[in-house]
């Protein structure tokens, strides 16, 4: 069985204290000899040291104490070293290994690897295995001494550099890590270079790594360092350690970035951004990801997790300081807003699927497989409803004695609960579920109003259900805070938010004294991660979409009205035009925040329709969606020309391309016009704004409104003939034409596409741009005849046997394949069977698609 349990886990019986490591670094071999300070945990109780290693990993030799044991005394399986406690003392001994391992036929991008000629290594959660024989777990912890021996011109490692000569550098890490934190890079190497003096006055150099050449792109992700550092210090109290930050951009990466001890591994498109190459997006997720892996630093490198059942720990933590971040900087209301839509588009579709798993899971086969938005999103949603319920000072208590109490351990979401409790007085029984139960708690609100003498009476009546998902059937209720706030019939606020603690299955709140019957606006701030159903009309939604203080409430008052007419059309039902109406009042309101305005004015997409209906017990038809989608965005297009024709004119931003909140505020309200009249312009104002677009956040925006309208062959090939050279440009440009294609050209478009020979697929952002581009293409992934399901496992089945993280992860394409109809339920079926009875199938893709399959 390749299961691991929660229940299972027991601590490593030897101690390390310290680990030695030198690499002779060599393309095919690279010899890595380790020395490991141990002792036995319990001297009386003798026991065998096991230690993890991978397939790749060939021992040269082995020693205890600078003697070789009897070989009959190690035993080689195909994922370990074992050495038997016969041939162990009873006391502290330093055991080295040499071993050879190939980094040039490291195609899976864990472990030591080469990516352009540079070395480079990714060892969460499970790559340091593929690099020496350790014991690979999160709770073993050692300080590191790394001496790299190579001709490449730049060689790095975790902690201060210590010594470096011609052809060696040496490096020491105080700070005792375990061996997920190592990093080593080398190759030829350029850096960007600036200084940060903390609150304490340590000087600390700072340095983004990247090829030559793209130094002129680095210096935005400087910026964000330097604003990251400076937030920890000022919101957390969190100072940096050590006496240098290095980060390296990287072109083959499995995933965003790794926060490795004081050696921050990027994948090069969250690093590298210039006006002319980058979005407003991508800068956005730039400054986002470089704050993200630097406050692991201290929420998962100080203290890290105790084994990979608790990676929410340090991740959901890190994800909401991220998102605290961004609020402090950027909109805060824009900024909530943008999370519950992800949270909604990732984690509600896994919560409602097959792979439906707790914030800490207590089983995994591949721990890979669990870097989700339920570990990530979800994890930080559940930090957020901590604070609000302990409040702002109990939240500051907590985290202080977090700090104090775990710095330097290996810690559980039992101790994360323990400091709540412990600075608070709060028992947390009962919130604890949110981490161990699975699914998404759906909320339902009655009103009763009772008028009287002395003024009416409004009684709430909230009821949770907590749906079964796999493995888990019978779930009792949560700990609910469902903020809310009362408006008046004249728009007036008359009660401002209060949190109201749901703790039982169905609960009553009243609120008295009250003059006239007014509108709820509930679930502020979206203050738990739920979906709530409420009786409410069109036109009272309407209503809150005009008068709610709560941006998060009135946003989404918008965003039910427009789902309500989405549904509605694509069930060929009458739509009315309350939606189109409330729109034009907002279009016009100058008082609005553009980014606001452009949240609102961007339709539901097809994928979040979908849920929307299967969420009702409908069956969602992928064409007659987009139909729907289309038809509504014309309408509104129609009914409001001139009223959009003008503020697209106004929302152009003079002067050069800058990427703060408030220029790209109004150029993403410009495009989110844009959109809406390129329906009904021919494709006019694109191709003007295409030919002119003096940055790629409007050539984007341009191409991707005549993409959808069967438009843009000409600006296409100008991207391409203007680009070329630039990967990451090629990326957008391989990803955004299955992604925005009509769906029924998309598998075709992508069929082509895959045949080109500048299709690298085995880059892991090139196929994600491609695969994760028809994917995302809703009608096109689901076509009916069931050609978007073949082409993606049939990418899946070769991506496989090269990188089985990244087949694995694209695999969740298929995820929400039992909401469909019959027909396409086959198909995907059959597509996913394919998978499944491949050869040789990774343990990555294998679990995944036997648990959507299940
Ligand atoms: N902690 C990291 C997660 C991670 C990862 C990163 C890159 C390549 C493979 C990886 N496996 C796991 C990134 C983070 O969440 O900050
Ligand atoms: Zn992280």
């Amino acid at each position: 069985q390749n299961a691991h349990y929660l229940a299972d886990y027991r601590p490593y019986p030897f101690v390390l204290t310290a680990t030695r490591m030198t690499f002779e670094l060599h393309p095919q071999a690279t010899r890595v000899v380790t020395a490991l300070s141990l002792a036995p945990r319990d001297p009386q109780q003798a026991e065998d040291l096991v230690l993890d290693g991978g397939k790749g990993v060939k021992l040269v030799s082995l020693t205890i104490d600078g003697v070789a044991p009897d070989p009959s005394r190690i035993i080689r399986r195909e994922e370990t070293l074992t050495i038997s406690a016969a041939a162990l003392p009873p006391h502290p001994f330093l055991l080295e290994t040499a071993v050879q391992i190939d980094p040039s036929a490291n195609t899976a991008f864990e472990g030591l690897y080469i990516s352009n000629g540079m070395f480079c290594t990714q060892c969460e959660a499970e790559g340091f295995r593929h690099i020496t024989f350790y014991p690979d777990r999160p709770d073993v912890m050692a300080t590191f001494h790394v001496t790299i021996d190579s001709d490449l011109p730049v060689l790095l490692s975790n902690g201060n550099p210590v010594g470096q000569s011609q052809g060696r550098a040496e490096w020491h890490d105080p700070w005792p890590k375990p061996s997920y934190l190592f990093a080593l890079v080398a190759g030829d190497l350029v850096a960007v270079s600036d200084s940060f003096t903390t609150r304490s006055g340590r000087r600390v150099a700072l340095n983004v790594w990247v090829r030559p050449g793209d130094q002129d792109r680095a210096g935005f992700a400087m910026e964000s360092l330097v604003k990251s550092m400076s937030w920890d210090e000022a919101v957390y109290g969190r100072e940096y350690d050590l006496d240098v930050f290095n980060i390296v951009a990287v072109d083959d990466f499995n995933m965003g970035a790794m926060e490795n001890k004081g050696l921050n591994i990027f994948n090069s498109k969250l690093v590298l951004a210039s006006p002319d190459t980058a979005t407003d997006t991508d800068y956005d997720r730039i400054e986002a990801v470089i704050a993200h892996e630097y406050f692991h630093n201290w929420t998962g490198n100080r203290i890290t997790c105790r084994d990979w059942f608790q990676l929410c720990l340090k991740e959901g933590l890190t994800v909401f300081r991220d998102q605290q971040f961004t609020s402090d900087l950027r909109s805060a209301a824009v900024k909530r807003i943008e999370d519950v839509q992800a949270l909604r588009a990732r984690q509600f579709r896994e919560d409602q699927g097959p792979l439906a798993h707790p914030p800490r899971p207590d089983r995994y086969e591949e721990i890979n497989n669990f870097y989700t938005a339920t570990v990530y999103e979800k994890g930080a949603e559940v930090i957020g409803m901590l604070k609000r319920l302990v409040g702002d000072d109990g939240y500051r208590r907590a985290l202080d004695l977090y700090f104090d109490r775990h710095d330097g351990d290996a810690a559980t979401i039992e101790d994360w609960l323990q400091v709540f409790q412990d600075a608070t007085g709060r028992d947390l029984t009962q919130f604890k579920r949110w981490y161990t139960d699975a699914g998404t708690p759906r909320l339902s609100l009655a009103e009763d109003w009772q008028p009287g003498d002395t003024g009416g009476t409004l009684t709430l009546t909230f009821t949770q259900d907590n749906p079964p998902t796999p493995g888990q059937t019978q779930k009792s209720p949560r700990v609910i805070p469902v903020a809310v706030g009362l408006i008046g019939p004249n728009g007036d606020e008359i009660v401002p938010t209060q949190v109201l603690e749901m703790t039982e299955a169905s609960q009553s709140f009243s609120f008295d004294g009250l003059g006239a019957r007014p509108v709820v606006s509930a679930l502020r701030g979206f203050s738990a991660p739920v979906t709530l159903s409420r009786p409410l009309d069109d036109a009272t939604r309407a209503f809150l979409l005009a008068h709610d203080t709560d941006p998060f409430a009135r946003w989404e008052a918008g965003r039910d009205l427009a789902l309500s007419a989405l549904t509605a059309a694509s069930r060929g039902q009458a739509v009315s035009g309350d939606y189109v109406d409330a729109i034009g009042h907002l279009i016009a309101d100058g008082n609005a925040d553009p980014a606001f305005r452009a949240l609102c004015l961007n339709l539901p997409g097809e994928e979040e329709i979908a849920t929307r209906l299967s969420s009702q017990g409908i069956v969602p038809v992928p064409d007659a969606i987009h139909v729907a989608r289309e038809a509504l965005a014309r309408r509104i297009a129609e009914t409001h020309l001139d009223l959009l024709s003008r503020l697209y004119d106004d929302m152009a931003v003079p002067g050069p391309y800058r990427p703060d909140a408030s220029d790209a505020a109004r150029r993403s309200l410009r495009h989110a016009v844009l959109a809406l009249l390129t329906r009904i312009d021919g494709g006019e104002r694109a191709e003007i704004l295409f030919g002119i677009a003096g940055n790629m956040t409007e050539r984007m925006a341009a191409l991707t409104a005549l993409l959808r309208r069967g438009l843009g062959q000409a600006e296409l090939a100008a991207l391409h003939d203007q680009f070329a050279g630039n990967r990451l440009v090629m990326d957008k440009w391989f990803g955004i034409q299955p992604m925005a294609a009509p769906p029924a050209q998309a598998v075709q478009i992508a069929h082509a596409l895959s045949q080109r020979k500048d299709f690298d697929w085995k880059n892991p952002n090139r196929f994600r741009a491609l695969i994760g581009g028809l994917s995302a293409n809703h009608a096109g992934f689901h076509a009916a005849d069931g050609s978007g399901y073949d082409f993606v496992a049939n990418w899946l089945l070769r991506m496989d046997p090269l990188n089985p993280q990244i087949a694995a992860r694209m695999s969740t394409a298929f995820e929400t394949w039992t909401r469909y109809d019959a027909g396409r339920r086959a198909r995907a079926l059959t597509a996913l069977e394919r998978i499944a009875a491949a050869d040789g199938l990774s343990r990555n893709t294998s679990e995944m698609v036997s648990r959507m399959i299940a």
